[in-house]
Formats: structure tokens, sequence, C-alpha cells
């Protein structure tokens, strides 16, 4: 028998990050059992789970005896672990264009810092409704429109010839400026509601959720 996959997740479905490897599992249609726990409680902190993910952040993923933290090590875990063609890809097969959407990837993780602290999550999953952004906000917003715009394609509905993973971040991403009414181009916000709209996602987006957010 298979070794069984648990992700841990937060109770209030709210992290950008256990949503990337919750899509990466449902478009590879893996059976999953999702555990929850409650950050506001710090219980990622408490042992056993603190020690078992090493970092005491989710999303992990626990696959019989290995337990993995890092929502893109966990993607490119599952990539690697439940392949194409018996498993839907989630990241391209050229070298370099699987390259690009790790850069996304990271770049995503790792910067745009103003968008993540003034249109968090909440603001998607929640309905919260925020104040306008300041200038750092605005001059970050700016800088992801104009990368997607270098990005994507004309017309495109995906970065390269078929949805990854990368495009389900860049959409939850660029859906902390729709949601609220931040300007964004026509064909950029056409893109992110076509990722918005895989079953994937909308699996994700609309997940029952505490009224009042614990985190
Ligand atoms: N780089 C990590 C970030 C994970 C992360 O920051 N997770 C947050 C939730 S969004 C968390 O576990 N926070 C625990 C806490 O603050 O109590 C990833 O990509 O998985």
């Amino acid at each position: 028998m298979a070794d069984r996959i648990v992700l841990y997740g937060d109770r209030d479905h709210s992290s950008p990050y256990v949503f990337s490897a919750f899509v990466t599992l449902e478009e590879k249609r893996i059976p999953y059992e999702l555990k929850l726990l409650d950050l506001g409680k710090k219980e990622s902190f408490a042992p056993p789970y603190r020690d078992r993910s090493i970092t005491g952040r989710v999303p992990a993923i626990e696959h019989g005896d290995f337990f993995l933290a890092e929502s893109s090590a966990i993607d490119e875990y599952l990539e690697d672990v439940f392949p194409p063609p018996r498993y839907a890809a989630v990241y391209p097969s050229s070298p370099r264009e699987r390259a690009r959407a790790r850069q996304v990837q990271a770049w995503l993780r790792s910067d745009l810092m103003p968008i993540r602290e003034q249109r968090p999550t909440t603001v998607i999953f929640h309905h919260r409704r925020p104040a306008p952004l300041d200038a750092a906000g605005a001059a970050a917003a700016e800088r992801l429109l104009r990368a997607v715009d270098q990005l994507l394609p004309q017309g495109a509905t995906s970065l390269f010839s078929s949805f990854c993973i990368a495009d389900a971040d860049l959409a939850l991403m660029l859906h902390r400026l729709i949601v609220p009414g931040d300007p964004v181009p026509e064909r950029i916000r056409t893109y992110a509601e076509a990722v918005w709209r895989r079953p994937s996602v909308r699996k994700f987006v609309d997940l029952e959720r505490p009224p009042q957010p614990t985190h």
C-alpha cells in the first residue's frame, strides 16, 4: 500500500504557502488528509510538529516516515515523487521554463513585502477591507504588475504553455490587489481570474473558515 500523505495547514485556511501545497496535491489528484493547526495558539511551534517540521511553520507534509516543510520544496518533492505523465505536471518540463517558474515562486516568497503586509490574505479569504496602499505598497504593486506584464504572453492564461504551480502562487499575489479593487490591467486580471477558476484553486478558496481569523 502506498504511503499516506498528510498536509498540515492552518485552521484559518489563510496561508498562501499552504495554498500552494494544497493546489499541487489537488492538481495531481493525490489522496491526502488535511490536518489543521491553530497558529493563534502557536500550535506549529509545539512538539512534535515543531521538531518534525524543523521550522515550526505550515505547510508541511508527512509522507510515510518523511516530513517536509517549506511550500516550494513540497511542490517540487511532490512533482518528483508523483511525476507526469501518470500525474499532472505542476512544473514545466523545459529546464529554462522550470527555472523561471522557480524564480517566480522564490521571488513571491522573498519580496513584495509591502503588498503582503498591506494586503494580507484575509483580504481575499475573509473579505477584510484594507486601507489604501501607501507609497511603498503602490511601488511594490507597480513592480509586481511590471514583472507580470513582462512574463505573461499576450492573451495567455498561464505563464508557460500550460498551468504550473507558479501560476497559482502568482494569481494569489495578484488577488491581493484584485479583490480590494486596486488597479490591475485587464489582461493581467483576466489571467489571474482564469487561474482562480481552476477546480484545485476553487477548492481552497471555498474551504469553510472560522468567521474571525485566529491568526
Ligand atoms: N517560506 C515558508 C513560509 C511558511 C510560513 O510563513 N508559514 C506561516 C503561515 S503563513 C506560519 O507557519 N506561521 C506560524 C506562526 O506564525 O505561528 C513556506 O513557503 O512554506
